[in-house]
C-alpha cells in the first residue's frame, strides 16, 4: 500500500524512560479532549515514559493555555532548583488543580523541568468570528511560549469546523485516527532531541 501522505512518516522510536512531560488540556468539548488525553498518554507509556512524571493539568478553554503552559514550565524549574531543600508541600502544595502543585521527590516523581509540554484543546466554528480569534492567539501564543522557554510544545489543538471532524481525529468514528497518539510521539521524540541538542 502506497504510504500516506499526511501524518509524521514513518514512526521513529525513541526511549522515553528519563523524560518528564506535561500535559495541559482545555476541558470546552470534553468528550473530544478525552480520548484525545488518552490516545496521547497511552504513546507516552509506550514510549516508556514512567506514569510518575506525567503531569496533567487542566484549564477552562483553550484560550487559557498559553499562560498556563508558560506557568507549568516555569514552576518546574523553580521545582528542579529547589526540590532538594523543600519538603511536600512546601512551595508547590499537593492540590492537582493548581498550577505550580506539582509531584515532588518524595512521591518518587521526577522534580527536573518538563522535556516537553503537550498542549490539548479543541475549537470547534460557531457561528461568530470566536472561533478564529482564539484559534489565531492561541497558536501564536503557544508558538511563543515554545520559543521564549526553549521548551519543546506539542501543538494538540483540533482547529475544525464540525464535531464530526472533531470525533474523527480523536480516534471516536469507525476507523478513525486518534491525533492524541501522534501527539505523544513528538512529545517524547522532541523531548529527547532536546537533550540531544543541548
Ligand atoms: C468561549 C469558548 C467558545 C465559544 N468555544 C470554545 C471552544 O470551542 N473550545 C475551547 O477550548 N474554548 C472555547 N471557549 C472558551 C475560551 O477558550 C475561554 O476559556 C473563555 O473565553 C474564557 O477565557
Amino acid at each position: 500500500m502506497a504510504a500516506s501522505l499526511k501524518g509524521p512518516g514513518e514512526a521513529q522510536k525513541h526511549d522515553g524512560s528519563a523524560l518528564r512531560i506535561g500535559i495541559v488540556h482545555a476541558r470546552w468539548n470534553t468528550t473530544i479532549i478525552e480520548p484525545l488525553i488518552t490516545g496521547t498518554k497511552a504513546k507516552l507509556l509506550s514510549s516508556g515514559v514512567k506514569e510518575s512524571n506525567i503531569v496533567v493539568q487542566s484549564v477552562p478553554g483553550s484560550w487559557e493555555l498559553p499562560i498556563a503552559c508558560s506557568k507549568l514550565y516555569s514552576a518546574s524549574q523553580i521545582q528542579s532548583t529547589t526540590s532538594s531543600t523543600l519538603g511536600a508541600g512546601d512551595l508547590l502544595g499537593s492540590s492537582s488543580s493548581d498550577l505550580t502543585s506539582l509531584p515532588t521527590a518524595s512521591t518518587g516523581a521526577s522534580t527536573a523541568p518538563f522535556d516537553a509540554i503537550i498542549a490539548i484543546g479543541v475549537l470547534i466554528k460557531g457561528e461568530t468570528m470566536h472561533f478564529e480569534y482564539i484559534a489565531e492567539a492561541v497558536s501564536q501564543g503557544l508558538m511563543r511560549v515554545q520559543l521564549d522557554a526553549g521548551v519543546p510544545l506539542i501543538f494538540g489543538l483540533l482547529t475544525v469546523l464540525t464535531e464530526e471532524q472533531a470525533k474523527s481525529r480523536a480516534g471516536v468514528t469507525s476507523g478513525s485516527h486518534n491525533h492524541g497518539e501522534d501527539w505523544g510521539l513528538a512529545a517524547v521524540e522532541l523531548g529527547v532531541k532536546r537533550r540531544e541538542w543541548a
